[in-house]
């Protein structure tokens, strides 16, 4: 069930209540405009936003802190309000008279005041009515376009503050210097390899171009963006790319690669498939190998390697996942996801989830990164994604990219570096195992 409100317009709102985000309880599309299934769903819960959508684009709707119920009584909130979008701007008309600031009627929708009923009498339209208990224009909340295209009721949700962190992070800039120095330093414990690769794969947008981009900005002392990154719905990066990190401007290039893909789509042959990736992890494929989604590798194409070294073969894979959009993730993406994990799984390549846009996830981690790990709806967030994808909590690694920022911080760094961190050490369990593995065959040849 996707929310219709975009992530913007739910900010917006969320600015208005505090530090809480909002979990979609109705959707009319889904759940049917009927009086009973708003009720089934919403009732007993609170505070909400209820939100209409119309033909003509307005998106409006009212705001109260008073669970639903079927009384059919008016119910007193001196925080109701009702509200409509100005462009990317939220247009507040605050109740008048609290006392009858909500109607709980069994047969309607959301009912505020006498002066809006969504979902009116089971039906996708709105009853209008400024001025009474609420002042608002109607030209203005829903340019008098009565018809409901969608109507959605969400809880709003504290995002709850650990009182301690659930695992610890020294935040000084001297632990940057610690982190950066480990990674410049890092040997793989196999002599054939002088650089790990480390694979990236997840949806289109997940921000994995920008995770290297973020990584290799704080190498560099500013941000930067060698990979292309950027919001589209279909894959912008269409060829395999390996980016080998550089301590610095004219540095030395670091151990260790980030292969970038192309982006998983949950459609069939759109997008990464599984043999695809299946030939990355193997190193059958070259920097730079154009993908083709409707046609299949082929051991023929251009620059594919027959016989691919120990060191052209992927070292640990990370799965990257949006964590704004990892409750609402399509069943059929999860079902790629597992098949991947599965076949990964059997090549015995350690995998980990870099959970990305945690900062647009929870405004308590916008406040302040530092917040990442007192955040217990983080935490929730990364709980669900370990279950989700069937990987231990201890392989879940929260970051924050840079997106929009031009200066580096000191707390984003320290993050993204102990993500690496935890690759690098993912990939030496996979070099030990490769070399107990080693030892058992010289053994018996032996
Ligand atoms: N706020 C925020 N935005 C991010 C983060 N990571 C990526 N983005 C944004 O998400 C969009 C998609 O990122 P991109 O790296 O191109 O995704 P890709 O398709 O997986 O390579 C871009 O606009 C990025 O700026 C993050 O951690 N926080
Ligand atoms: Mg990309």
């Amino acid at each position: 069930m996707n929310p219709q409100l975009t992530v913007n317009q739910q900010r917006t709102i969320c600015s208005q209540l505090g530090r809480v985000k909002l979990k979609l309880l109705y959707k009319a599309s889904v759940h049917g405009y009927t009086s009973a299934a708003f009720h089934q769903r919403c009732d007993n819960r609170s505070p909400t936003v209820s939100v209409g959508y119309n033909a003509s684009g307005f998106v409006f709707g009212g705001y109260t802190k008073q669970p639903f119920s079927q009384s059919g009584q008016y119910v007193q909130d001196d925080q109701a309000f009702l509200f409509t979008f100005s462009g990317e701007m939220l247009l507040k008309y605050t109740v008048t008279q609290p006392v009858y600031a909500v109607k709980m009627m069994n047969n309607t929708g959301p009912y505020f005041g006498e002066a809006l009923i969504l979902a009116n009498g089971s039906k996708a339209t709105v009853y209008s009515n400024p001025g009474t208990y609420y002042n608002f224009n109607a030209a203005e909340m829903h340019g008098n376009d009565l018809n409901l295209t969608e109507c959605e009721v969400y809880q709003v949700e504290e995002t709850t503050e650990l009182e301690r962190p659930w695992r610890t992070m020294i935040w000084e800039s001297k632990k940057r210097t610690e982190l950066m120095e480990s990674i410049k330093t890092y040997k793989p414990t196999v002599s054939s390899v002088s650089q790990v690769r480390v694979l990236l794969v997840g949806p289109v947008g997940a921000g994995k171009s920008s995770f290297f981009n973020s990584v290799n900005s704080v190498f560099r002392g500013h941000v930067t963006s060698q990979a292309m990154s950027g919001s589209s719905d279909t894959s912008l990066t269409t060829q395999f790319r390996t980016y080998s990190l550089k301590a610095g401007r004219e540095g030395k290039p670091l151990p260790i690669i980030l292969c970038d893909t192309m982006g998983l789509e949950e459609s069939k042959g759109a997008g990464l498939d599984i043999d695809d990736i299946s030939s990355i992890v193997k190193g059958h494929l070259p920097d730079r190998y154009q993908f083709n989604p409707s046609a299949p590798l082929h051991s023929e194409n251009h620059g594919y390697l027959k016989s691919p070294k120990l060191k052209d073969k992927i070292h640990c894979v990370a799965y990257v996942l949006d964590a704004c959009k990892i409750s609402i993730m399509p069943e059929k993406l999860e079902e790629k996801l597992d098949a991947i994990r599965r076949k990964i799984n059997l090549m015995g390549i350690p995998q980990l989830v870099l959970f990305t846009k945690v900062d647009e996830a929870c405004p308590l981690v916008k406040e302040d990164v530092r917040n990442i790990y007192k955040s217990g709806y983080i935490k929730e967030l990364m709980q669900e994604v370990s279950a989700r994808l069937g990987v231990p909590l201890s392989c879940v690694v929260p970051v924050k990219n840079y997106s929009e920022e031009l200066e580096l911080d000191v707390n984003c760094d320290i993050l993204l570096l102990s993500a690496v961190i935890q690759m690098l050490r993912f990939v030496d369990n996979y070099f030990d195992d490769f070399s107990d593995q080693l030892s058992s065959v010289e053994t018996k040849l032996v």
